[in-house]
């Protein structure tokens, strides 16, 4: 019987499964040779950790790893239903206040590694975290996509940005962000993502190998305190509960671009769900560095048990 120490938390509604004990040895390397070995090797593991019947579709985890970097306090590497994730906001705010809860952390600033680069989590006095993000920017403007929906060919348009994953960034889509509406909505995203990889549309391939799994729609907020409301479907088809810390990092970029948002200023993004992320831009040399704050909770301190008797013992995998 192989047992798994996790602790489970949610940011803004989306759930994080922290592994902290009982995870694979992934061997020596950076934080992206690890993530390349877990892929590789350890399948099993992600989707046993994750998937039904352990887990959930929206449910994603975050392995704690050795980093390179001696100022680094850790690595981590998230994955979901599907596979791995090359970052996640959220799932970077709940590593925040897991390691705050083991005691692990105290308040001030601490360096986090992920295979793709550096990120500053900030723990609060009040328990708050705020995330500085991998630079992010927009790869292409007002890029057309052609997909089917309801029997036809439709098109819409929308940006290629970078936040830590790819997003497809729409704004212009006929749909209302309201929660009655999330099964039309998470449809109409997967056919826009179809749409997406049947014209193979990708961002630089040097980062993530380019793909562009993740799809986000924005609309009018229905919070009197925020600015704008999404909705974003991740690679595995669920929709993000929390407004999505690299998808509002990437919207930020595409902000911080077309003039729409200086330094230093809140962009207050509210989810699907309600829940809110207050983002702000500042930029070095050059690049722009999205500060992303939210609240996480922690739920669960449990053991996975893994029964090699069990026929799901390594989830349920479609
Ligand atoms: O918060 O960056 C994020 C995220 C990615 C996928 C789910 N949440």
């Amino acid at each position: 019987m192989r047992r798994v120490q996790v602790v489970d938390s949610h940011t803004e509604g989306e759930p994080t499964r922290v592994v902290v004990d009982g995870g694979p040895d992934l061997g020596p390397g950076t934080v992206a040779d690890q993530a390349a070995a877990f892929r590789e090797r350890f399948d099993w593991f992600r989707s046993a950790v994750v998937n039904e019947p352990r887990g959930s579709d929206p449910m994603v985890g975050a392995l704690i790893v050795p980093a390179a970097s001696a100022r680094a306090v850790c690595g981590v590497i998230f994955f979901n239903n599907v596979g791995l994730l090359n970052a996640c906001g959220h799932g970077t705010i709940g590593l925040g206040a897991t390691l705050r809860h083991l005691g692990r952390i105290g308040t001030g600033r601490h360096v986090v590694e992920t295979p793709v680069g550096e990120v500053t989590l900030e723990i609060g006095a009040d328990g708050g975290v705020a995330i500085d993000n991998v630079p992010s920017w927009r790869f292409a403007k007002d890029v057309p996509v052609e997909f089917e929906w309801q029997g036809r060919s439709a098109v819409v348009r929308g940006d290629i940005a970078w936040g830590g994953n790819w997003f497809y960034l729409v704004s212009e889509h006929g749909q209302e962000l309201l929660a009655r509406n999330i099964e039309t909505l998470t449809n109409y995203t997967w056919a826009i993502r179809m749409g997406l990889e049947r014209a193979g549309i990708k961002g630089d391939e040097r980062l993530g190998r380019g793909q562009v799994d993740h799809v986000e729609l924005f609309g009018p907020a229905t919070r009197a305190d925020c600015q704008s409301k999404n909705f974003v479907l991740c690679p595995g088809k669920a929709y993000d509960r929390s407004p999505c810390g690299t998808g509002t990092s990437a919207k930020l970029a595409c902000l911080h671009a077309d003039g729409r948002l200086a330094e230093g200023l809140a962009w207050r993004q509210e989810s699907i769900i309600g829940s809110v992320f207050e983002g702000r831009v500042r930029v070095e040399g050059g690049k722009v560095i999205p500060t992303i704050r939210g609240g996480a909770w922690i739920t669960a301190e449990s053991t996975l048990l893994l029964d090699e008797g069990d026929p799901f013992v390594h989830g349920i995998r479609l």
